[in-house]
């Protein structure tokens, strides 16, 4: 096994919530020999700092989203910003689109995935989106990797958000690291229909004129919703134009 082999840490990223390090090792040495269980806590170790990295990425969009919301609040007197949600991949997450697209299950894969560290800003209006990204990608330590207007051009299924994929330096102790983010922006109504939609995709063993069904319905939903977020926002038009 290639030393940043990692289906093995994996495994072990599992059992860490709710067994200390020294445990895990103790239960390992049963099944390996001492100089693959070296190799496994490296990648282990070299795995957690990773996932810090990408942690800290987020704090740093996060903290950008939060300024650029105070600062509009101070000068428009309201908030563009709803709210921000972030999360990490989880492993099993990682794993199953490492798998999806055929790539090894090393540490150096995950250079592949651009969407380990996750940043959602939920936006009052779909003006506010179009804002903020703009606002984000005009700081001079942003680099814009990848843009998906999946409000400009929703996917088949109705799914509207806008997606980005920037870099951010992250300053460790030693170091600058470039991380890669993807933002999602959307409103509350896309919000809304994604997580209905994401929770009604897992009930699967339908027969298929009910999941076709369903799609339409889905579809029809979408094309509701976004019709909502249109007049919202020709509402908030009109009263700032008067
Ligand atoms: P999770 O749990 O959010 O991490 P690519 O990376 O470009 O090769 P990918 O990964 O399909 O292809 O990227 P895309 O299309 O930008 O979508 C990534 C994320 O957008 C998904 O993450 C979802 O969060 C969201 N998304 C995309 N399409 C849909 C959809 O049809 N319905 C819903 N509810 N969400 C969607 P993950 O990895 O699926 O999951």
């Amino acid at each position: 096994m290639d030393s940043k082999d990692m289906a093995t840490p994996m495994v072990v990223n599992t059992l860490q919530a709710k067994h200390s390090t020294s445990h895990i090792a103790k239960t390992l040495s049963d099944y390996f020999d001492e100089e693959s269980l070296t190799k496994t806590r490296r990648t282990f170790e070299e795995l957690k700092s990773l996932m810090s990295c990408y942690q800290c990425a987020i704090m740093e969009i996060e903290t950008k989203f939060r300024v650029l919301n105070e600062r509009f609040s101070l000068n428009h007197e309201r908030n563009p910003i709803e709210t921000i949600k972030t999360r990490v991949k989880s492993p099993e997450s990682i794993l199953e689109k490492l798998r999806r697209r055929g790539l090894p299950l090393t540490l150096d894969s995950l250079d592949e995935l651009t969407d380990i560290a996750g940043v959602r800003v939920i936006c009052s209006f779909v003006d506010d989106i179009y804002m903020l990204a703009e606002c984000l990608l005009r700081q001079d330590d942003i680099r814009l990797i990848k843009q998906k207007d999946y409000i400009k051009n929703p996917k088949g299924n109705g799914y509207r958000s806008l997606h980005l994929i920037v870099e951010v330096p992250v300053f460790l102790e030693n170091e600058k690291r470039l991380m890669k983010v993807e933002v999602q922006l959307r409103t509350i109504a896309m919000e809304f229909w994604a997580n209905l939609e994401h929770k009604l995709r897992y009930k699967k063993n339908l027969p298929d004129h009910i999941t076709d069904l369903i799609a339409a319905e889905l579809s029809a939903c979408a094309e509701m919703s976004a019709e909502l977020d249109m007049k919202m926002q020709n509402v908030k038009n009109t009263i700032e134009n008067e």
